[in-house]
């Protein structure tokens, strides 16, 4: 058996279909990046810009041990299809959160796919005992896109996001870096596939796409405004314009023309939307069918403990109770002007 067809054999039983290798530790975008943090577009973000920008330079700065990476795409498309049914329905309350929240059944992606990483790495070392892994999950200084990029399963759309043209944007990156070259796969390079589309760019609510760059102007997005800052903060310019998102926003992946085309031919059986409706129940019907006054009070009334003992597995404990409570009061007072 090639080490390939091994390697697909071992993928196959996670779901997981879009998959590459990279050998190379030095990201090709690296100076993409820091260009982006001298023009100053991280805003407050500053994870990125300190000591750890350096890092992102060369995967060894982090794995001294790096000789491959196994690059997967964790997709949760069908929780995006799922909840655009639900916002169009009348049970909606109007208020939206980013799909990826919901995409992995109910719980933080962080915990959820490094539990599959885990198990894939265990998988791996029952070929080859000696060989030492890291993973990289979005909180390691590693450039995940580019390293998605490398491993051919996309190209860098015009709104950032890795885009590969049968699955779309909706999946998280997730790789496991090895200290030995265990598979040869051969990829290519995607090429773009955004042509002339400006969708994302024009339908940004608070312009945050930088068109010259195709990168995002961070405290422009509304996730970041959403998920990163937890205290009282300003919100962008044309926030009052967005689709209620209260944490996360998905508005340029939902109107990329490539997402809509997966959409299309996603199907979802009933079973499955029984199964995720059960799983994400908690924050569907706290946050997405009441009464935004009444979610208000409901929170006010919670203590910062008892939220986070509340939604402790689900990416919103990350806000806290304060954090989410300056998001809805945010959008409630647009909604009284
Ligand atoms: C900081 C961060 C954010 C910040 C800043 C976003 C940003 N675009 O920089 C905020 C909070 C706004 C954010 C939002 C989101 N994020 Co985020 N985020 C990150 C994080 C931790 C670092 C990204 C980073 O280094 N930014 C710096 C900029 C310069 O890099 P970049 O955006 O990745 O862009 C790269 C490429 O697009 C490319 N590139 C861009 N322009 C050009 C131009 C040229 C000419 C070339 C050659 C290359 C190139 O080079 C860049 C550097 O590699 C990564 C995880 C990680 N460790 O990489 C996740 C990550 C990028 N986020 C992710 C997700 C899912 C999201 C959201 C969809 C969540 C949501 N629903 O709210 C949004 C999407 C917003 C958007 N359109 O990008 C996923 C993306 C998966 C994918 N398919 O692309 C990642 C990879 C996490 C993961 N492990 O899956 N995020
Ligand atoms: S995530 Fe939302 S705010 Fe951020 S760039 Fe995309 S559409 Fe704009
Ligand atoms: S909406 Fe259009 S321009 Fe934006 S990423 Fe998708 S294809 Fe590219």
């Amino acid at each position: 058996m090639s080490r390939s067809k091994s390697l697909d054999d071992i993928l196959r039983p996670f779901g997981i279909e879009l998959y590459g290798v990279v050998n190379d530790s030095i990201p090709s975008s690296y100076p993409t990046y820091r260009s982006w943090i001298s023009r100053g577009d991280h805003g407050e973000l500053s994870y990125l810009a300190d000591e750890r920008c350096d890092k992102r330079e060369n995967i060894k700065n982090y794995f001294p041990e790096f000789e491959q990476a196994l690059v997967m795409a964790f997709d949760y498309s069908k929780s995006s299809k799922i909840m655009n049914e639900f916002y169009n329905s009348s049970q909606s309350n109007g208020l939206k959160i980013a799909s990826y929240v919901l995409g992995f059944e109910g719980m933080d992606y962080h915990f959820f796919v490094r539990d599959k990483l885990n198990e894939i790495s265990s998988a791996l070392k029952e070929i080859d005992e000696s060989l030492e892994i890291q993973f990289t999950l979005d909180t390691q200084p590693i450039l995940e896109r580019d390293l998605a990029y490398k491993a051919g399963l996309g190209w860098f759309g015009k709104n950032s996001m890795l885009i590969n043209q049968k699955k779309g944007s909706f999946f998280i990156i997730g790789s496991l870096l090895l200290s030995k070259k265990m598979f040869q796969k051969e990829e290519t390079l995607d090429v773009d596939h955004c042509g002339n589309c400006t969708k994302c760019i024009d339908l940004c609510p608070t312009n945050a796409i930088d068109k010259s760059h195709r990168t995002i102007i961070a405290d422009k997005c509304i996730s970041t405004y959403t998920i990163e800052l937890f205290k009282d903060a300003k919100a962008p310019k044309g926030f009052e314009n967005s689709g209620g998102e209260i944490y996360g926003c998905d508005i340029c992946q939902d109107v990329c023309p490539w997402n809509i085309k997966v959409m299309k031919s996603l199907e979802i059986s009933d079973s499955e939307k029984e199964n995720f409706y059960k799983k994400n129940d908690d924050i569907i019907s706290t946050f997405l069918k009441p009464s935004i006054d009444s979610i208000i009070n409901f929170l006010e009334t919670l203590s910062n403990r008892k939220y986070r003992k509340k939604f402790h597995s689900s990416p919103i404990a990350r806000t806290g109770r304060i954090g989410m409570l300056k998001n809805l009061r945010s959008i409630f007072s647009q909604k009284l002007k």
